[in-house]
């Protein structure tokens, strides 16, 4: 089997089941998360998109150009995204000028880290992080209001789709890699996997 996204999901089965199976996100299908527990998930999710927006920004700088229009929509979705927290924030009446907690700085200070590392090693991880919270939002069942709302904003058809592609991009690069970066790539979505089940722990123990 050559070396794909599918290889690293099924090498690493475990691990990803940790990063997109959650009592978060179970909690949040049963209605019964608390608002304390939501709304620190809210509040640091808004400084990971962020942060996230600009390792996109250094994902465009190292792509080629036939990977332009997928990652130039995926930041147009996040300009929309990060207005669209800060909404959410407003009608919680929560605070947006707080300090991330330390779970969510270590993942953007990895995320920063990223930018020096090989283009087929940035894919792989902006692929893994998007694909987290598509399975993560769909994978316990319909959600109640108001957390339907999160779930359809990366459980939708539509992200679903542009998580496939951004998935053939990584493929088309790691298949090509020398085998320390394809080594690399590997790093980078155990890492990312980790990073998102300490996230949502992070957010549970708000409770
Ligand atoms: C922690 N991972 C985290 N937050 C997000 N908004 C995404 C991934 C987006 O997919």
């Amino acid at each position: 089997m050559s070396f794909t996204c599918t290889k690293l999901l099924l090498t690493h089965s475990q691990i990803w089941h940790s990063a997109t199976i959650h009592p978060f996100l179970q909690q949040c299908h049963l209605g019964t998360i608390k608002s304390e527990q939501f709304n620190t998930w809210l509040v640091q999710d808004y400084f990971f998109v962020v942060e996230f927006t600009r390792m996109v920004g250094r994902v465009l700088a190292s792509a080629p150009l036939h990977h332009f229009d997928v990652i130039l929509g995926g930041l147009a979705a996040l300009q929309d995204e990060l207005s669209w927290f800060k909404q959410k924030a407003a009608q919680r009446q929560l605070n947006l000028d707080t300090k991330r907690q330390p779970k969510c700085q270590e993942y953007c200070e990895y995320m920063h880290s990223l930018g020096s590392k090989p283009y087929p090693v940035q894919a792989t991880a902006f692929w893994a992080i998007e694909l987290a919270y598509n399975q993560g939002w769909q994978l316990p069942g319909e959600m109640p209001v108001p957390y339907n709302e999160f779930a359809n904003r990366w459980g939708n058809a539509g992200f679903t789709e542009y998580v496939k592609i951004l998935e053939q991009q990584a493929d088309e690069v790691l298949q090509v890699a020398a085998a320390d970066i394809q080594q690399q790539a590997e790093e980078a979505f155990v890492k990312v996997a980790k990073f998102e089940q300490n996230f949502w722990q992070m957010a549970f123990n708000a409770g």
